[in-house]
């Protein structure tokens, strides 16, 4: 039997990889994506890989720092993502977890998932238990100008697409209605359609909006009200004719369970860099399986990929590539469907990519 890898060193570097679509949503827009590329060096010649998306260029230096600093806490410790999470979560408790410590945290988890699994050269979903399986993915849209973007929305379709979703809420209600009317006649009757508010409506104005747009036989209406605000999803959700997604901004298993208690929604989507990485994905399944919440993942298509192959209640993965510009083979999706690739994650950088975006 081989022993478990050791942690040797901890590389970080921010870049900033250009989007094959700029990201406009109604609570501000992403021109490119602001990455941290995460290097476990071990002592069995694997070097475990994952990045985070810092949303804004400016958390990158203070993030990096903070990556630099964790080094000291774990190199020389085993390639053990549980323990490490277990340990840094009890390192943390004073100061606690949301923000950028929580996003380290899961980057690093998911760089120790990758090491984990590269030592073993099999793909982390085999580590999980499960095998690599066809998952169905929808292509994520920003904000959309139904006769500017008309060719991108058939594009998508023409590559196999069956689901799509975009981003509303930016404009008044009336603009909304028409906006999804012309996507639905865009995209035909039989496509999947979902709309994201992203936070961006009050309670009263969530609920008149989507009473406009449930005629256009949406699949989900995604964070209507801001994230937080667990009681008034709960309050959209009890007269809304279209099923409330929401889910990228639970930190931790811990967020997700009180969500689910509060009733907030009848989908659920972590991100796998807020919910505690791969560790911290496994643990929700249990809550999703238990509540019977089907459940999508939100970026991170790579390990996404792994993660959704391995839950009960697999619904959607999301198809918003953010760092395809910096990986030797991005993800392309096979008849609308992404499948995990290996080993560990299957990503190897594009070294001179990197160099070309990076930040310094
Ligand atoms: C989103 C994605 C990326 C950046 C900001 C917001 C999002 C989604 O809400 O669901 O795709
Ligand atoms: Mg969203």
């Amino acid at each position: 039997m081989t022993t478990l890898p050791t942690i040797r060193s901890l590389r970080v570097r921010p870049v900033l990889a250009p989007m094959p679509r700029p990201l406009r949503t109604a609570s501000g827009a992403i021109p490119a994506a602001p990455l941290i590329l995460i290097d476990v060096q071990t002592d069995q010649d694997v070097i475990g890989r994952a990045y985070i998306f810092c949303y804004t260029p400016m958390v990158l230096k203070p993030l990096c720092a903070f990556f630099n600093d964790l080094a000291g806490l774990i190199v020389g410790k085993p390639v053990a993502p549980t323990d490490r999470f277990q340990d840094l979560s009890w390192t943390f408790r004073l100061l606690g977890r949301q923000g950028l410590v929580g996003m380290a945290l899961s980057g690093l988890d998911m760089a120790l998932w990758d090491a984990l699994s590269r030592a073993a050269d099999r793909p982390v979903v085999e580590l999980l238990g499960g095998t690599a399986k066809p998952v169905p993915a929808y292509d994520s849209f920003g904000l959309v100008d139904p006769v500017a973007d008309r060719a991108m929305l058939e594009a998508s379709i023409g590559a196999g697409f069956r689901a799509i979703k975009i981003k509303i809420g930016e404009r008044s209600s009336a603009e909304d209605a028409a906006m999804v009317c012309a996507v639905r006649d865009t995209i035909g009757a039989t496509v999947r359609l979902m709309v994201d508010l992203n936070q961006s409506q009050s309670v009263t104005e969530a609920i008149h909006r989507i009473d406009r747009l449930a005629a256009y036989d949406l699949t989900w209406v995604e964070e209507p009200v801001a994230a937080e605000d667990l009681e008034g999803h709960a309050r959209v959700r009890s007269v809304s004719p279209v099923p409330v997604q929401t889910g990228e901004n639970w930190w931790f298993p811990a967020d997700m369970a009180r969500a689910v208690a509060a009733r907030a929604c009848d989908l659920a989507m972590p991100d796998l860099m807020k919910i505690g990485g791969i560790t911290g994905w496994l643990r929700a399944t249990a809550l999703a399986e238990a509540a019977s919440l089907p459940l999508s993942s939100h970026l991170f298509i790579e390990a996404s990929a792994h993660a959704l192959a391995v839950s009960p209640t697999c619904h959607f993965l999301e198809y918003l590539d953010m760092a395809g510009a910096v990986l030797a083979e991005p993800v392309r999706p096979v008849d609308g469907m992404v499948t995990a690739r290996g080993p560990g994650f299957g990503m190897e950088w594009d070294e001179g990519a990197i160099a070309r975006f990076a930040v310094d």
